[in-house]
């Protein structure tokens, strides 16, 4: 599978878990916030409830790595980006956002890749609900991009006029992160 795999890639069966500090407890289902602000027209904060009346998705798709691992056929549920995007009624200025994570994560994304087909708020991995590791309650997934922009224990979203680098991209992860083009540190 030469054209599947980006380059210097390795095809691993596991699940590995990666993040910054320690798996945060997040609030349960009557106090979990999701906070919609920056260049919008309409700055909300999403209940849990709110979030699970808009539209879902199931995708397949592989994910890849920046420390080398990539994972086939990964099936996750969940919340188109585009449905969170049409609430807010973005600034026509609004060029990117700032996905928020807890802990203070942060991850950039132009919206063009924050919209691309495919990107969703996801709930469940491979027909289970996400565990607490892997981002639970809701994690991003961007699978056209390396799998640190897809932040786990999302908070809320920020749009901005200009980009601005995440928390991995302060610390020398390219502002973008396309596996193909191996697009990894800058
Ligand atoms: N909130 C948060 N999300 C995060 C990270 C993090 O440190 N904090 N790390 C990223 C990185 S570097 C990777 S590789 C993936 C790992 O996701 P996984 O633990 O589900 O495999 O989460 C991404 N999302
Ligand atoms: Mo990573």
């Amino acid at each position: 599978m030469p054209d599947r795999i980006p380059p210097h890639q390795t095809v691993t069966s596991g699940f590995p878990v990666l993040h910054a500090g320690s798996v945060p407890r997040m609030p349960g289902p009557r106090d979990w916030r999701f906070a919609i602000r920056g260049l919008v027209r309409r700055p909300r904060i999403l209940t849990w409830e709110d979030m699970l009346a808009l539209p879902r998705v199931r995708i397949t798709a592989d994910i890849h790595c920046v420390t080398g691992w990539s994972k086939l056929d990964v099936t996750w549920e969940g919340v188109p980006t585009r449905a969170v995007h049409a609430l807010a009624g973005a600034d026509p200025r609004a060029c990117c956002v700032m996905v928020h994570g807890a802990n203070d994560f942060s991850a950039n994304l132009t919206l063009e890749d924050f919209l691309a087909p495919g990107c969703l708020f996801a709930i469940a991995v491979d027909g289970r609900p996400l565990s607490p590791e892997h981002g639970g309650p809701m994690r991003l997934v961007v699978p056209q991009l390396y799998f640190w922009k897809s932040a786990k224990w999302v908070t809320g979203l920020e749009y901005l006029a200009e980009e601005r680098p995440g928390f991995w991209e302060e610390r020398g992860y390219h502002l973008h992160g396309d596996p193909w083009k191996e697009e990894r540190y800058w």
